[in-house]
C-alpha cells in the first residue's frame, strides 16, 4: 500500500495548507508529501467559504496526491477523505461519526470535521490533487457564526491531545481509503454508504445557486455522486462543489 506523510512540512501559521501544498504539487513534490499548520490565517471552505482555525486548536493538514484517476472521477478523494476521518474517531478516539455529503463528518450532529479537496487537470485526467483535512482538536467553543453548528474532539471525548497525535493514525487510514480510491473504488463506496446516515432513504433538499430539489437519498454513483429519488421517481446525479444539502427527516 501507499504512504502518505512520509515527508511532512510542519509551519507554525501559514493563510491556507492548500495554498501551501498546491504550491509545492505545482513544483513537483511527490505524492504522499504532507503540509501540516498550527494556525491558518486564511483557512478555506468551499466556495470561498472561510475554516475557523485558531491557533494549535484545529488539525490543519494537506495531502498532496498523484492518483491514476480520470477528473470526473474526483470526488472519490473528499469521500476516501471523509471515511478516514470517520474511522480515525471511530476507532482511534471512540467517537461515533456520521458523513455528511460529500465533505463533513458529523459528531453528535455537529461539525467536527471538513474537506477540501482541491485538483489540476490535465486533459481528462488528474494532475494531482491537494486533500484538505480540517479537525476540530482542542476548541472548548467556537466564534458566534459557528458555536450551534461545531464540535471539536475535546468536546466530544473530555480529552485534550495535540493535533499531530490526531494526524498519525489518520495519515494510516488515509493511506488506505486512497488506495481504495484508486483501485477499488466499490469498496470504498460501500464503506462510506455504511458510514453515512444521510446515503440511504433520507429524505434531503439539495440546493445549489440556481436550482433546488427534493427527493430521497439512494446511494452514490461510481462516479461518487449522491443520486436522489424525486417524487415522480427520477433519480438525481449530484456532484460535489455544486450542491449544499439540508436533510430534513429519515424514511425508510
Ligand atoms: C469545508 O467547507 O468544510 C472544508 C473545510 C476544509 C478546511 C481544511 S483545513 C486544511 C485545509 N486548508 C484549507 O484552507 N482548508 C482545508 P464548507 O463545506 O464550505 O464549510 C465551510 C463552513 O463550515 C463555514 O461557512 C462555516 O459555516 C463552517 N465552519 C467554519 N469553520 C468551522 C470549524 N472550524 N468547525 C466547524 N464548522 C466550521
Amino acid at each position: 500500500m501507499r504512504t502518505l506523510g512520509s515527508t511532512i512540512l510542519r509551519f507554525d501559521r501559514v493563510a491556507s495548507t492548500n495554498d501551501a501544498a498546491k504550491e509545492m504539487a505545482a513544483s513537483g513534490a511527490p505524492e504522499g508529501t504532507c503540509v501540516l499548520a498550527g494556525e491558518q490565517t486564511a483557512g478555506r471552505g468551499r466556495l470561498g467559504r472561510s475554516w475557523s482555525s485558531p491557533s494549535g486548536e484545529g488539525l490543519y493538514l494537506s495531502v498532496i496526491v498523484r492518483p491514476a484517476i480520470r477528473a470526473a472521477q474526483s470526488t472519490v478523494l473528499t469521500l476516501a477523505a471523509a471515511v478516514a476521518v470517520g474511522e480515525t474517531l471511530e476507532l482511534g478516539f471512540q467517537v461515533p461519526a456520521d458523513i455528511k455529503w460529500p465533505n463533513d463528518v458529523m459528531a453528535s450532529g455537529r461539525k467536527i470535521c471538513g474537506i477540501l479537496v482541491e485538483s489540476a487537470i490535465e486533459g481528462d485526467r488528474l494532475q494531482y490533487a491537494v486533500i484538505g483535512i480540517g479537525v476540530n482538536i482542542a476548541q472548548q467553543a467556537f466564534p458566534d457564526e459557528i458555536s450551534r453548528v461545531a464540535t471539536s474532539l475535546r468536546i466530544e471525548t473530555g480529552r485534550l491531545i495535540a493535533p499531530e497525535e490526531f494526524a498519525r493514525p489518520l495519515l494510516e487510514h488515509l493511506a488506505e481509503w486512497y488506495d481504495a480510491a484508486v483501485k477499488e473504488p466499490a469498496r470504498l463506496l460501500a464503506k462510506w454508504e455504511a458510514l453515512s446516515s444521510y446515503a440511504q432513504g433520507c429524505v434531503v433538499q439539495v440546493e445549489s445557486s440556481d436550482w433546488s430539489i427534493e427527493g430521497v437519498t439512494r446511494g452514490l454513483a461510481s462516479t461518487g455522486a449522491l443520486r436522489v429519488e424525486l417524487a415522480d421517481g427520477e433519480i438525481r446525479e449530484v456532484f460535489s462543489g455544486e450542491v449544499s444539502l439540508r436533510a430534513r427527516t429519515v424514511s425508510g
